[in-house]
């Protein structure tokens, strides 16, 4: 049989487990997690390299993981929605991701809109399945999840215990058009380093902080060395209004202390490397509404800006 390649959308309600599924299929830790809804605002690219085994074709899967679909109410919800849709254009199939302790409900239906406009073939994801009790609910849920889309295959799986991962794989090969690897051997992501340490600092606030602030804030890394040895890297953190910068900034800079420790050791482990970053905290009144500010948040525009400013060849990562 011949070589199997394409590109696979992870689709889904915020908080389904999109990105979860995306470092467990690659087994890296590509996309940030964390339990508020909201978590992932641009589109990342993981890649699964599947070489020729017995009984199985070589394939390359590029997946997608994508923002949650909800009805934006901010610039920066229109973008991350526009990250979606982009996604979602020209893949080969789409992974439909629901999080099977929670009831249908039309929040569901919006993503189900989406897969249908698209007109992509899809897989329909139960995930959480280790958070039930019974086994049998299954049947169920999958009979009543049956009846709202035309699913290619309904697969029920853990995420986050890599459970019915393998059947999950072989089903998205066996679903693949023969194709060529697009991406080398050795690259998992089509995210820069750089971005990746953006990502991680701002993980480390979604997990340190809570109510509006998780929402209100951004990251921006604004110098990134790579060294053999020790790697120099320098980010701003945005929030909304003074009060915000006083959680952050925290007593006597304990709060900053706190998530420049978490990231820095997160990110030494991502490039092997020494980190010594350096945080600020800035307030941008209203990022969030900016469509300017949001525009140049996103990575992609970011890497490109800084291409035609350096010149190719001349690229820090
Ligand atoms: N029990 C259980 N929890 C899971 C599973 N998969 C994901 N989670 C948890 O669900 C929460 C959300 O996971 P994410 O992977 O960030 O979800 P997401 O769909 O990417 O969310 P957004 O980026 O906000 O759209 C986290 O707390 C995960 O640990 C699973 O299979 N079982
Ligand atoms: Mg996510």
């Amino acid at each position: 049989m011949p070589f199997r390649s394409g590109f696979v959308c992870i689709l889904g309600r915020p908080n389904a487990g999109k990105s979860t599924l995306l470092n467990a299929l690659v087994g890296e830790k590509l996309a940030i997690i964390s339990p508020k809804p909201q978590t992932t605002r641009s589109r990342i690219q993981g890649i699964v390299h599947l070489p020729k085994a017995k009984g199985r074709d070589g394939a390359q899967i590029v997946l997608i993981d994508t923002p949650g679909v909800h009805k934006p109410d901010s610039s920066l919800g229109r973008k991350m929605m526009v990250e979606v849709r982009e996604a979602l254009e020209g893949c080969d199939l789409v992974l439909v991701l629901m999080d099977v302790t929670h009831k249908f409900d039309p929040r569901d239906q919006f993503a189900l809109d989406l897969l249908k406009q698209s007109g992509t073939k899809a897989f329909l994801i139960l995930n959480k399945i280790d958070l039930l009790r019974e086994k049998a609910r299954l049947f169920p849920i999958i009979e009543e999840y049956r009846k709202l889309s035309d699913f290619a295959e309904i697969i029920p799986l853990s995420a986050l215990k890599r459970d019915g991962l393998d059947i999950l794989l072989k089903k998205v090969v066996a679903a693949l058009p023969a194709g060529p690897a697009y991406f080398p051997e050795d690259q998992v992501t089509d995210q820069p380093a750089r971005f990746m340490a953006a990502e991680t600092i701002r993980e480390q606030i979604l997990h340190a902080t809570s109510e509006e602030l998780p929402y209100a804030t951004t990251v921006i890394v604004d110098a990134f060395q790579e060294g053999t040895k020790l790697s120099r890297i320098s980010a701003t953190i945005y929030c909304e209004r003074e009060g915000q910068k006083g959680i952050l900034v925290g007593k006597r800079g304990q709060m900053l202390k706190k998530i420049g420790t978490g990231a820095r050791l997160q990110i030494e482990r991502m490039l092997g490397t020494r980190v010594f970053l350096e945080l600020f905290v800035k307030v941008q009144p209203g990022w969030r509404d900016s469509r300017v500010f949001v525009e140049e948040l996103d990575w992609r525009h970011q890497l490109e800006h800084m291409m035609t400013q350096q010149g190719p060849g001349e690229t820090e990562q």
